[in-house]
């Protein structure tokens, strides 16, 4: 039988082999899938629990705050704020930075989340996820700001997911590929099942949401419009399409059998870049789409690559197999 290997094992043999996880590090990606195992429990109660429905508030996007979002929130606040690995943490859930307690040692990272994303799905029982990305915190001043916070996505040393599906899985990066551990129940544990996902760089699998299709830009039209054209059209071949209104679904579905996910700018709130956050959700997804092989571009440019501005930004995205993404970036660039 092959000997089972728990994320702790994975992380310390990772840093005896390869130094990409300091001791403080580590103890942040174990405490973050400690939180992730709660969080799963507590999105499988459904309506055994009193976790369903929406809560009395409203979160800095303005969005209806569902009762498991603010579970979620609160779980991973909770649980990294007194291990003095971090510096302070940020949330598509909360306006300002969280930033760790005096009380608390101040550690050197700093933590982004997506508590919960996707998660209009709850109420319907689809997948959703919580997505997470890790900064440093700059060295060469004291205190905490969300100044410090603003760092493209290359400056990551680690991201990942954790899909609430059939299975929960954790999908983690540190630089050196891409991870999968899925959780043993009966242990409680995250064991790794699959050390290297990679994206093949062509697809037939495209992910947008068509009823926005009046809206997009001249160069989405005509790349998902030669997608449904198939082996009539410029493609000669023929495409099938996904949307499951939850990106750490579709990018789980890329990371484990290919595809592109489109979420473009569109002309219904032409003042905004795009619909998702740049922060805690664009970077850590294209940094882990990159580590397996993959693209991530906002259309124009490598969104890894992109100088954020504000906490909450939003931003365009177009990732996955590498060949269809440089085709839809070269579309914008014609
Ligand atoms: P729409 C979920 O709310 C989310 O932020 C992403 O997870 C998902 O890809 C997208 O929005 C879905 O947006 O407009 O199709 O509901």
């Amino acid at each position: 039988m092959t000997q089972k290997i728990s994320l702790t094992r994975y992380l310390v043999e990772q840093q005896r082999d390869h130094g990409h996880i300091p001791s403080q590090l580590r103890l942040l990606l174990e405490v973050v899938a400690r939180c992730c195992k709660t969080i799963s429990h507590a999105v499988n109660k459904g309506d055994l629990g009193d976790v369903m429905g929406t809560a009395t508030s409203e979160n800095v996007q303005g969005e209806v705050q569902k009762k498991l979002d603010i579970i979620a929130n609160d779980v991973l606040i909770e649980a990294n704020e007194w291990g003095g690995h971090l510096a302070a943490m940020a949330s598509e859930e909360m306006e300002g930075i969280h930033v760790v307690p005096n009380r608390y040692p101040q550690g050197e990272y700093l933590l982004l989340f997506d508590p919960l994303d996707g998660s209009s799905n709850i109420d319907i029982n689809v997948s959703i996820g919580t997505i997470f990305s890790v900064l440093k915190k700059p060295e060469d001043h004291a205190g905490v700001s969300e100044k410090d916070f603003l760092q493209k996505g290359t400056a990551q040393v680690a991201a990942g997911y954790c899909v609430y599906g059939p299975q929960t899985t954790l999908v983690l990066t540190v630089g050196d590929g891409v991870a999968m551990f899925t959780l043993d129940r009966e242990q409680g544990s995250f064991i790794l099942t699959n050390e290297s996902l990679r994206i093949p760089e062509d697809t037939k699998e495209f992910a947008i949401n068509m009823s926005n299709m009046r809206h997009w830009d001249e160069p989405v039209k005509r790349y998902i419009d030669e997608c449904l054209a198939g082996k009539t059209g410029a493609r000669k071949k023929d495409f099938n399409m996904r949307w499951v209104a939850s990106m750490v679904a579709e990018v789980h579905r890329i990371l484990s059998r290919g595809g592109v996910f489109l979420y473009p700018w569109d002309k219904r709130e032409p003042e905004k870049p795009g619909k998702l956050r740049l922060m805690y959700e664009a970077n850590p997804m294209a940094w882990l789409v990159e580590q397996a092989g993959g693209t991530a571009t906002n259309g124009k440019q490598r969104i890894l690559d992109i100088q954020p501005k504000a906490l909450h930004e939003r931003v365009s995205v177009i990732l996955g197999a590498k060949n269809e993404v440089d085709r839809v970036t070269s579309y914008h660039a014609g």
